[in-house]
């Protein structure tokens, strides 16, 4: 069999691009390449929504067939490519797995989207474009639901009503990982699996935007965070990573976290 059937139409900075670019990593598969600028609108083309017509990355391609939605290509690659094994024999470690990468699919992860535009992507995606055009170009999103969430974070930044709800859900979730890791050395139980790795992209953006302050509290997820970082399979994130993007999150992640830190301490 030819590794290099794999096709990838990605982004170099995309949480659910990097969940898949990991699951090929720790199952050394090579593949090739589509590389999408998500702030130029690549994604949001007629020829590209008919490979995902949801207008996303990631996108996989195996000899012909197309896959789309993050989480089911990685179960794809684990059923398709079986070695090593992500996904546990026992069927309650399997729940658990699904159960954590669930989460990220009905929620979690618009809500890292909210955090992130809300304090560093909606700069980027207003550079070079009058209100006008940037409004047109949030208008090309498919779905009514994030079409009018993007408008309202791109334009109402911190001031979004997304944007602390976004930031309590992720909260709340950090306290139940830090006890799941306080029971087990990965997120489903003793065994590395597609949980810890749908995760792992999450861990890495707060880091990115210096929100550590969240687990100041929570020494199992740092420590679960160094080592994650610390297999192989991360370079799948490292050597991905858009210099352009870095000083952008950073420093504006500094500037929001006092106001973050302080509203999730009223909430408590
Ligand atoms: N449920 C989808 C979500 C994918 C998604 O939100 N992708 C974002 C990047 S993380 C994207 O492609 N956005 C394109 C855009 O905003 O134009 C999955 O898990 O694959």
């Amino acid at each position: 069999m030819s590794k290099l059937e794999l096709e990838l139409y990605h982004n170099d900075m995309s949480t659910c691009a990097q969940k898949v670019r990991l699951t090929l990593a720790e199952k050394e598969l090579n593949w090739k390449s589509h590389h999408m600028d998500l702030r130029r609108g690549d994604t949001r083309t007629p020829e590209y929504k008919q490979l995902n017509p949801a207008a996303v990355v990631p996108t996989l391609i195996d000899k012909g067939k197309v896959i789309c939605e993050s989480t089911v290509i990685m179960e794809y690659l684990e059923d398709a490519y079986s070695e090593p094994k992500l996904h546990p024999t026992n069927p309650v470690d399997r729940a658990r797995v699904r159960s954590w990468t669930k989460r990220l699919d009905e929620g979690l992860h618009a809500a890292v989207g909210v955090i992130s535009v809300s304090i560093a992507f909606r700069h980027q995606m207003m550079a070079g474009r009058t209100k006008k055009e940037t409004i047109s170009f949030i208008n090309l999103i498919p779905q009514l639901e994030r079409r009018e969430r993007t408008m309202d974070i791109v334009f109402n930044g911190i001031n979004s009503k997304y944007f602390f709800p976004a930031l309590r859900l992720w909260d709340n979730l950090f306290t139940e990982m830090e006890l799941a890791l306080s029971n087990n050395n990965w997120l489903a139980g003793d065994f590395y699996s597609l949980a810890d790795i749908a995760y792992t992209p999450y861990l890495t953006r707060m880091d990115h935007l210096k929100f550590f302050g969240l687990f100041i509290n929570r020494p199992k997820i740092i420590d679960w965070y160094e080592r994650v970082k610390l297999r192989p399979n991360y370079s799948a994130i490292s050597e991905w990573i858009n210099e352009k993007y870095m000083p952008l999150m950073r420093e504006n992640g500094e500037e929001t976290w006092p106001l973050v830190a302080e509203n999730l301490k009223r909430k408590m």
